[in-house]
């Protein structure tokens, strides 16, 4: 746990999500600032800023996650994203997997992105 990391904080409850599920290594919340209809993060709860910073472990949890949502959420299209550092569009240093429903054309990953 990083003291000024918002996601931590998240992790911690000190600040509130709508949180979608939660395990002892993996938490995956709905993203504030959706680029479509159910858009969540799924994030280990290891802090870490970028990929190569995290275990294999929770890597691996991390990924079963996302497609246990994606399953659960019925959604036949859809991206993963996941973004390390400024100049490849990372805000928040916590890494976090982007599930971003694209019900059609127009909507999600692709409108506004990464200017969103
Ligand atoms: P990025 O991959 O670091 O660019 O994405 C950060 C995401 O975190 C972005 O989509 C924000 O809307 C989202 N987010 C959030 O869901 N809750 C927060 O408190 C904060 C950012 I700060």
């Amino acid at each position: 746990m990083a003291a000024a990391c918002i996601f931590c904080k998240i992790i911690k409850g000190e600040i509130p999500s709508m949180k979608i599920f939660e395990s002892e290594k993996t938490l995956a919340f709905l993203d504030i600032g959706p680029l479509s209809r159910g858009h969540s993060l799924i994030i280990p709860k290891y802090h870490g800023a970028k990929l190569h910073d995290i275990p294999d472990d929770q890597l691996h949890e991390v990924l079963s996650v996302t497609k246990k949502i994606a399953i659960a959420q019925g959604i036949e299209n859809y991206n993963v994203l996941q973004n390390n550092g400024r100049i490849a569009h990372q805000l928040v240093d916590h890494v976090h997997f982007h599930l971003i429903p694209k019900p059609n054309e127009t909507e999600g990953l692709g409108v506004g992105w990464p200017n969103k």
